[in-house]
Parts: C-alpha cells; sequence; structure tokens
C-alpha cells in the first residue's frame, strides 16, 4: 500500500469509506441548497471535496441502486433486482466481482454496516440459524446489516451471519404471504399504532409501528427504532477503531431517512421542515461522527469519504408522519423534477461529494458521474485491473472523481419504471406504452420525451417532436446499450 507522505501526494487513498443515505434527495443538504434544515457535517466534507452537481444512482429505488453499486451492473439487466421483501434470497452471485471483492484484493479490510436490501441466503434466510450467503459471501470481512429495510420485517438486525441478540427459545419466523404467530397487525388493530400507515404497510406491528410482512418471536432481537442511527453508527464507528492499524474499506449504508421516520429524541423537532427533515439532521450527525472518528484517529487526511444517496426524495411514504404538511418550502429534490421511483431527473440525481484532504482539491464539478462507476474508478486508483467481463457498467472516472478533470460518462441510463438515457444536454424518456410510468403516479408515457437539461433543467418543454434527429439518435443509443449487455468500454 502506498501511504501518506508528507512531501508527495499519495497514490492511492489509505482508506475508503463510502456512506450511502436512503432517500435524501438533492436539495435535502445545506451545499446542495436547503436552508430549513442544516447540515454542517455534510457541508464541511463538501466543502474539502469534490461536490458533484450530477451524480446520480443508478435507479430510482433501493434495490437496484445497490445491486449497482455493488457490482458495477445496471440492474435493468437482471431480473429480480426490484425492490425486494425481507426474506428474499441474496441476489449477487457469490464469487463476481464486486465492489468489496475487489477492494479485498487490494489489500484493504472490507465492512458493511446499514441497509443491506440485496437479500440473505439461498430460497428463505435462516433466521434462526447460520444466514448465508450473504454480505461475507460476496466480498465483506465483516457486516451488521438491517436485512432489508426499517418498514420491512424482520426487524432485526444481523451481524455476519446471526441475529444478533436473538434467544433459541423464542425463534423468528417470517412471512410475505400469510400471518404468522398471534401478534396483531395495523390492519386489525389500528388503535395500537403511533405512526398511520397511508399505504400500505398494515402487517405485523413492532414498537407500534406496522411493517410490510409478518413476523413472531424474536422479541429480544428487535430493533428500537428511536436508536438504529446511533446503532449502527456506534458499529461503523467500531470498524474504523478496530481497523484503524491498516487499511480499510467501509460501506456505511444508513437507514436514515428512510421510512418509518423515527429519529431519536435528540433530533426530533430540530429542523424548520418536519420529520423528514429531523431525520436529515440525524443522518447529518451520523456523518460527523464518522468523519470525527477519522479525525480521532489521524486517518482523516488520508481516508477517501464519499457520501451519496439511494434514489431520490419523497416525502409520504406511506406513512402519514406529516413529510407532506411539514414541507415548508422546503425542495427535497432541488431544481429537478419528479422524486424517488421517477425517471425525470429528481429520480436519480442525488448528492454526491468525494473528500479525501490528502489529494483531493476542493471543486464543483458538473461531470455525469454514476455510482455504478465507484467500481472501475476505485479499481484503477487501487491499481487493480478488472476482469473483462466484471462491471459491464462501470466507467472508469477517476481523473473527474478526484477532481482533476470535468471529463464524466458520455452517456447514463436511468432507470425506474422503465429506461431513460442522458448524453451530452440530452435527455430521452422513450415513449412507455400503457404499462409505463414515468414519474407521478399513473402518469404513462406514451409519447417519448426529449429534453435539453442545459436549456431546461426541470424537464418542461418536451422537445421529441421537433427534435426528432436528437430523440431517434438516442433511441439508437439506449438500444444499443440495452442490447450489448455491457457499456463499459472492454478495454
Ligand atoms: C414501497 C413502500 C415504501 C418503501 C419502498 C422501498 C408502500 C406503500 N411503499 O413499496 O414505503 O418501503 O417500497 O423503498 O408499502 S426503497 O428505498 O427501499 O426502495
Ligand atoms: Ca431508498
Amino acid at each position: 500500500m502506498a501511504r501518506a507522505r508528507s512531501s508527495a501526494a499519495p497514490r492511492q487513498p489509505r482508506n475508503i469509506v463510502v456512506i450511502l443515505a436512503d432517500d435524501i434527495g438533492y436539495g435535502d443538504f445545506g451545499c446542495y441548497g436547503a436552508t430549513r434544515v442544516k447540515t454542517p457535517q455534510v457541508d464541511r466534507l463538501a466543502a474539502r471535496g469534490v461536490r458533484f452537481t450530477d451524480g446520480h444512482s443508478s435507479s430510482a429505488t433501493c434495490t437496484p441502486t445497490r445491486y449497482s453499486l455493488m457490482t458495477g451492473e445496471y440492474a435493468f439487466r437482471k431480473p429480480g433486482t426490484g425492490i425486494l421483501p425481507g426474506d428474499a434470497a441474496l441476489i449477487i452471485e457469490p464469487g463476481r466481482t464486486t465492489l468489496p471483492s475487489m477492494l479485498q484484493q487490494a489489500g484493504y479490510t472490507t465492512g458493511v454496516v446499514g441497509k443491506w436490501h440485496l437479500g440473505l441466503g439461498i430460497g428463505k434466510p435462516d433466521w434462526n440459524g447460520e444466514i448465508k450467503p450473504g454480505p461475507l459471501e460476496v466480498g465483506f470481512d465483516y457486516s451488521f446489516i438491517i436485512p432489508a429495510t426499517g418498514d420491512r420485517v424482520p426487524c432485526v438486525y444481523v451481524e455476519n451471519r446471526r441475529v444478533v441478540g436473538l434467544n433459541p427459545r423464542d425463534p423468528i419466523r417470517v412471512s410475505y404471504r400469510e400471518k404468522v404467530g398471534d401478534e396483531p397487525t395495523g390492519r386489525e388493530r389500528p388503535d395500537l399504532l403511533r405512526v398511520k400507515p397511508s399505504g400500505g404497510h398494515a402487517d405485523t406491528i413492532v414498537n407500534g409501528i406496522s411493517r410490510i410482512g409478518f413476523m413472531s418471536g424474536g422479541k429480544s432481537a428487535r430493533w428500537v427504532d428511536e436508536d438504529i442511527a446511533k446503532t449502527i453508527t456506534g458499529k461503523a464507528v467500531s470498524f474504523i477503531e478496530r481497523n484503524r492499524e491498516k487499511p480499510f474499506f467501509l460501506y456505511f449504508a444508513t437507514h436514515d431517512i428512510h421510512v418509518p421516520r423515527v429519529p431519536h429524541a435528540q433530533f426530533r423537532g430540530t429542523t424548520q421542515c418536519g420529520i423528514r427533515c429531523d431525520a436529515i439532521g440525524e443522518f447529518d450527525w451520523s456523518v460527523g461522527q464518522i468523519a470525527g472518528a477519522l479525525d480521532r484517529l489521524k486517518l482523516a487526511q488520508d481516508t477517501l469519504v464519499i457520501v451519496t444517496s439511494d434514489n431520490g426524495p419523497v416525502l409520504d411514504n406511506g406513512y402519514a408522519d406529516g413529510s407532506e404538511e411539514d414541507v415548508n418550502g422546503h425542495l427535497p429534490a432541488g431544481p429537478w423534477r419528479g422524486r424517488k421511483g421517477s425517471l425525470y431527473e429528481g429520480g436519480t440525481r442525488v448528492p454526491f461529494i468525494a473528500t479525501w484532504p490528502a489529494r483531493i482539491r476542493p471543486k464543483v464539478s458538473d461531470a455525469l458521474i454514476g455510482q455504478p462507476d465507484l467500481l472501475s474508478s476505485l479499481a484503477a486508483l487501487t491499481g487493480r485491473n478488472l476482469p473483462a467481463d466484471a462491471a459491464p457498467d462501470s466507467f472508469n472516472l477517476l481523473p473527474a472523481l478526484l477532481g482533476d478533470s470535468t471529463q464524466g460518462r458520455d452517456h447514463l441510463v436511468e432507470y425506474a419504471n422503465g429506461l431513460a438515457i442522458r448524453q451530452g444536454p440530452w435527455k430521452l424518456i422513450p415513449a412507455q406504452g400503457p404499462e409505463g410510468k414515468a414519474g407521478r403516479k399513473n402518469a404513462l408515457l406514451r409519447e417519448p420525451e426529449l429534453y435539453n437539461l442545459s436549456a431546461d433543467p426541470g424537464e418542461t418543454k418536451n422537445l421529441a417532436a421537433q427534435r426528432a434527429d436528437v430523440a431517434n439518435q438516442l433511441t439508437t443509443l439506449l438500444d444499443e446499450v440495452r442490447t450489448a449487455g455491457r457499456s463499459r468500454p472492454k478495454t
């Protein structure tokens, strides 16, 4: 490993930390324009690093984005990578090149802490026994995870291959088909709920919140929602402390600000845009804990820290938590149209910040970059050659990531309920037919839409008819990317 030297810029960072927020939008941080919620910790990283204005998650929802982050493959290529239930099987094939397996081979000790949502086990996971394959089989040396989401059962942590705090006399049962055990569901006992669902979320009640899916048992292992951020941030900090003497890669995937939004009392009411923004404050606190640990251990100078989010923002996402009512003029997607789940820019254009004080100089970059690019770019950074068939949609954008260049991707496929393609200032959302949905619920896109984002960032003027030449060219490009099975150049 190259180590930091005072005389020369280091060749590769001593450590790498990727912090992936959940459902935080482009406009949710101060450094991206938010004023009603303060995010001093994120802003401090941004002020020292490269802040991208055209950074993207691979998809407008969680599982496909996380799949692409790990594999460098567009999730649309692989059926079964949509939003997974909490008892889904692992969707990454053990043995394939992943971001953590590549970094493991480059000499980093690798850890994942936080939301996983990529499935566990083969068939159904054995919650009461050894849970594998999982993170440890796809490149992580350590894992402490929420199996799926906060709103999906089972509501327990899994550390390495075991449920944490499980009493074997109270085994866990999980079903996404039918009720198991005799605990009440939200459907049966709405009077027991402290957060009311606004859609779905009517199954087993855990901690006064009804979830998606049914569970019984595992009482001693259940998480306390208010403490999730503190628990996982503590585990992430412990991982850093344990590995202080050797290079490490930490993938810290927060639960904030996904629903149910139940931030700790310390953060409640601390912002001017309701509980969703209070959860952003909690996220910022988590970032500060990680940055603080790196500072304390004198690792901050030579650690590459990336902060980004898994998809665009959403206000009400199935619980009536006041997010819509309390928004108070806050613009969660910033200037972009659309939100989580949408093919408009707000679906995937997310905060994207890279800091490495020993190497990166502060900069705002408009390079087009996607999270799938981290695998190729970090392989280049750590001197690893990727096998030809690995990371098929991951571009090596290392010069852009380090702020040495503003040259980003040539093109990018955006993925929600359908595909869109970006190239230069242009964005094409092809006609989707009667089943497709471009953005808002039930808005079927029967005609293609073409936007010039330089002139019209809000995607308001459809130029598809006027610029049929561009629309045709982008249609051909999207078809090529789709049928070729890869978009990363072979060399
Ligand atoms: C939806 C859920 C939503 C959220 C989402 C996944 C309902 C009505 N909506 O099905 O609450 O869990 O799935 O979010 O149940 S994601 O960020 O993990 O993709
Ligand atoms: Ca998400």
